[in-house]
């Protein structure tokens, strides 16, 4: 009966969190939601010995975004090949900040070692990491309110089967990646973007056991805000940071590179300013790896498109990631922010070809200027429009209601097909 009461709870939570907030299907995902109620036996044995401990009923709190999208957080914290659980919940006598519940396994038997109050309602983020080379783990939990306005992470260290705070922190953003080389995490946050004074890049990183002073690199003081972080990192070990902020109603990226010592604007004492490049009107146009390899790239509109008849519609772009390839974009393109997608060209093509809209108002065509021979015709349709014409198109994308075609005429090769076909990027 108390297993069902517990069951009942944790699908009214799910149902009470889904619809008081849109967000959380964002963080949950359909999967969690079907399969959250069917807890399995291991976080049945675990939730009975909290409300045991407890003595009343609890109720779960599922981290918004990240990697670990479950109330409980079964990890091997000690290294002694035996998973530790911890808990987030609220109950109605600790009030309405969430709460962390260490919970340990001895004997089979589930037992809660420690407990703390968060700092606020809910929690955004959660990452297991190792900052310090002593093989002690760390937590990352990083707390927010209902809707998600304030952000603040508290770092704990697992010791003696408790959960001590090691480090706490204001973020819009953050991530972990070793840019000192010495094998282990660093902790990079970005500043609140409330916070007075330009967006601050902090980087926590260890001397073994214990933290060194934050080393703070602010951003280019154009920026009144961080809006998308991405950390990219080689093969050769190498990691670095993208960013987008708001310059004004633009957007523009920034690369940061760490020396050493700290993080330094790419391109810094050259006439390469990415902020400058990058700066754009196109809000949805945001940094992102364009061609899936683990490298986030910055898109560059080079100018816009004015042989289609609607204006601010359709732009050349560039998509740089900068630090590997410093002046070859990774790829090319066209952006058309009227439908939200971006179409790959083959490099060959780069200012060689010219847009021309068609008679048929729902397509386009790409011509190779020199030749004057057609390559490409572009057609979109709604969902349910029938694809009349006598050219072989492809259905190369989907975006919500609308379907994008794809016809290459005999003048491309079939490597440039391939591109063309495989190469469209929604953007929205
Ligand atoms: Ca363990
Ligand atoms: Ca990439």
């Amino acid at each position: 009966m108390r297993r069902l009461a517990l069951l009942i709870t944790v699908l009214l939570i799910i149902t009470l969190t889904f619809t008081a907030c849109g967000d959380m299907l964002l963080g949950v995902g359909t999967e969690d939601l079907l399969q959250a109620p069917q807890l399995s036996s291991s976080q049945r044995d675990v939730l009975k010995a909290l409300t045991d401990y407890l003595g009343e009923s609890i109720q779960l709190k599922y981290p918004r975004h990240g990697s670990f999208l479950s109330p409980l957080l079964f990890w091997d914290l000690n290294g002694d090949g035996v998973e530790e659980v911890i808990v987030l919940y609220t109950s109605t006598s600790l009030g309405k900040n969430v709460n962390i519940a260490l919970m340990e396994n001895e004997e089979g038997k589930w037992k809660f070692t420690f407990g703390t109050e968060g700092i606020n309602t809910d929690v955004e983020r959660v990452e297991f990491t190792q900052l310090h080379r002593d093989g002690s783990t760390q937590v990352i939990i990083g707390y927010t309110s209902l809707n998600l306005s304030d952000k603040y992470l508290e770092v704990y260290n697992y010791r003696d089967s408790t959960l001590q705070k090691q480090y706490e922190q204001a973020y819009s953003d953050y991530g972990l990646a070793d840019f000192t080389g010495d094998g282990k995490n660093d902790l990079v946050v970005v500043s609140l973007n409330s916070q007075p004074g330009p967006v601050q890049i902090t980087l926590l990183s260890s001397n073994g056991q214990a933290f060194e002073q934050p080393v703070v690199t602010s951003l280019d003081n154009r920026f009144t805000s961080c809006s998308q972080f991405a950390i990219s990192s080689y093969r050769n070990g190498k990691s670095w940071i993208v960013l987008d902020g708001y310059i004004g109603a633009f957007l523009a990226s920034e690369v940061l590179e760490y020396n050493g010592k700290l993080f330094v604007k790419y391109g810094l004492g050259t006439d390469v300013n990415v902020p400058t490049l990058s700066l754009r009107s196109q809000t949805d146009l945001t940094i992102r790896d364009i061609d899936n390899n683990g490298i986030t790239e910055v898109p560059v509109v080079t100018e816009e498109i004015e042989s289609i008849i609607d204006t601010e519609r359709m732009y050349w772009v560039s998509w740089y990631d900068y630090v590997i390839n410093q002046n070859r974009p990774t790829q090319s393109g066209i952006v058309d922010t009227y439908y939200g997608y971006f179409l790959r060209l083959p490099d060959s093509w780069k200012g060689k070809v010219s847009i021309e809209p068609t008679p048929d108002v729902h397509e386009w065509l790409i011509r190779d200027i020199q030749t004057g021979s057609v390559l490409l015709f572009v057609r979109i349709l709604a969902q349910g429009e029938e694809l009349t014409s006598n050219r072989t198109y492809t259905q190369a994308a989907t975006i919500g209601n609308y379907r994008i075609f794809l016809a290459p005429t005999e003048k491309t090769t079939a490597a440039e097909k391939r591109t063309l076909i495989g190469g469209i990027t929604i953007l929205i």
